[in-house]
């Protein structure tokens, strides 16, 4: 029996306060309205923003449905949809990519301003929610609320994909894996040769790792607090792998001695200021480049003095790795299918849907990269 047009009842994560665990509810979820296109959802990641959002570091309206790192299988669509149809293989988009803004019509720039990251309303664009529970209205995620077994985005905020694409892997590139990997090929335009260090060796950082070598730079150098975050960095490309933990000096000092005056190519992918000065200060003061991936704590500034500028370096950041989204992502796929790269030392687990809270443990211990949960 069709479920197009009608309220679907099903199991999503809730997260009613910050701090607290997501609890599993029956919600419903409305069809989709014009423009809109309701998920099956198959797989998600989790990554650290859900996270920042459960810490309280990163702030949308609550109560609220997680998750943005994702794949499924459109159920049904709304009106005027065109993009896409019932049946097809697609990957929400936290950056939607609307086509008609000053920046989707920018050559370079992605962030949309349609993205309900400029202000978190935590609804779809027309200002409403598509999810109820025990009768309150839910809020989406960043357009896209994936941690449900089924979920409404906008038509700007889901790309369809290869229809033979594994969706328990490419779901990576909803988030973690397309930010990490853009940020090195996209952003920073990492060259042949070049030397780089990445701070933080999580999801996207390794990313950033995969993203380096398939640039062909001569050295990557992972920096890390969690030494057993080393093997799986070199694994994927890393020459050398640093704790700064282990040194008396600064690590930018460190770093700056390693490379002749500082690397090319520095990232910040883990979330701190602090990591974000070393970061700047690691790369080479006149033809360094430094690029802020990391998601800082909400309204928390950064000092810095404005002679690590006039040098020459280069500062910038991104959103999803630089790229227009629902453009980029069918040809990241499209990449992935013809082994351009691997997404398997990504995932370190793969667990049911319903043990999301499990998931967010295993990555609170450092023990695991990426948690895939299963629908
Ligand atoms: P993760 O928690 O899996 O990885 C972070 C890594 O940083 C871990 O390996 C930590 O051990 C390490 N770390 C912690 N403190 C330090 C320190 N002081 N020095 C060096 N390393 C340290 O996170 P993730 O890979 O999922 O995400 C990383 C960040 O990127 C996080 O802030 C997240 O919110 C952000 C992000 N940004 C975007 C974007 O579009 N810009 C997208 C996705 C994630
Ligand atoms: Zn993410
Ligand atoms: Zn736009």
């Amino acid at each position: 029996m069709s479920t197009a047009g009608k309220v679907i009842k099903c199991k999503a994560a809730v997260l009613w306060e910050i701090k607290k665990p997501l609890s599993i509810e029956e919600v419903e979820v409305a069809p989709p309205k014009a423009h809109e296109v309701r998920i099956k959802m198959v797989a998600s990641g989790i990554c650290r923003t859900d996270d920042h959002m459960i810490a309280g570091a990163f702030v949308s309206p609550l109560p609220v449905i997680l998750g943005h790192e994702a794949a499924g299988i459109v159920e049904s669509i709304g009106e005027e949809v065109t993009t896409v149809k019932p049946g097809d293989k697609v990957i929400p988009l936290f950056n939607p990519q609307c086509g008609k803004c000053r920046v989707c019509k920018h050559p370079e720039r992605n962030f949309c301003l349609k993205s309900d990251l400029r202000k978190p309303q935590g609804t779809l664009p027309d200002g409403t929610t598509r999810f109820t529970c025990k009768g309150k209205p839910i809020h989406h995620f960043l357009g896209t609320s994936t941690f449900s077994q089924y979920t409404v985005v906008d038509e700007i905020s889901v790309a369809k994909i290869n229809a033979a694409a594994p969706l328990e892997k490419v779901c990576l590139m909803g988030c973690g894996f397309s930010t990490g990997y853009g940020s090195a090929v996209k952003v920073a335009k990492v060259t042949k040769g070049s030397s780089c260090a990445v701070f933080g060796l999580g999801g996207v950082g390794l990313s950033v790792i995969i993203g380096c070598k398939v640039a062909r730079a001569a050295r990557i150098i992972g920096v890390d607090t969690n030494k057993h975050k080393f093997g799986k960095a070199k694994e994927l490309g890393a020459t050398e792998c640093i704790n700064p933990q282990d040194y008396k000096k600064p690590i930018h000092e460190v770093l700056q001695e390693m490379t002749d005056g500082g690397v090319d190519f520095s990232f910040e992918v883990v979330g701190l200021l602090d990591t974000m000065l070393s970061a700047l200060l690691c790369c080479h003061d006149a033809c360094g480049v430094s690029v802020i991936i990391g998601v800082p704590p909400d309204s928390q500034s950064l000092s810095m003095d404005p002679m690590a500028l006039l040098t020459g370096r280069i500062w910038t950041g991104a959103l999803f790795g630089g790229f227009k989204s629902k453009d980029a992502v069918p040809q990241l796929v499209a990449d992935f299918m013809a082994k351009k790269f691997s997404l398997d030392p990504l995932i370190t687990n793969v667990l049911p849907f319903e043990k999301v809270n499990e998931g967010f443990d295993l990555l609170h211990s450092g023990k695991s990269i990426r948690t895939v949960l299963t629908f």
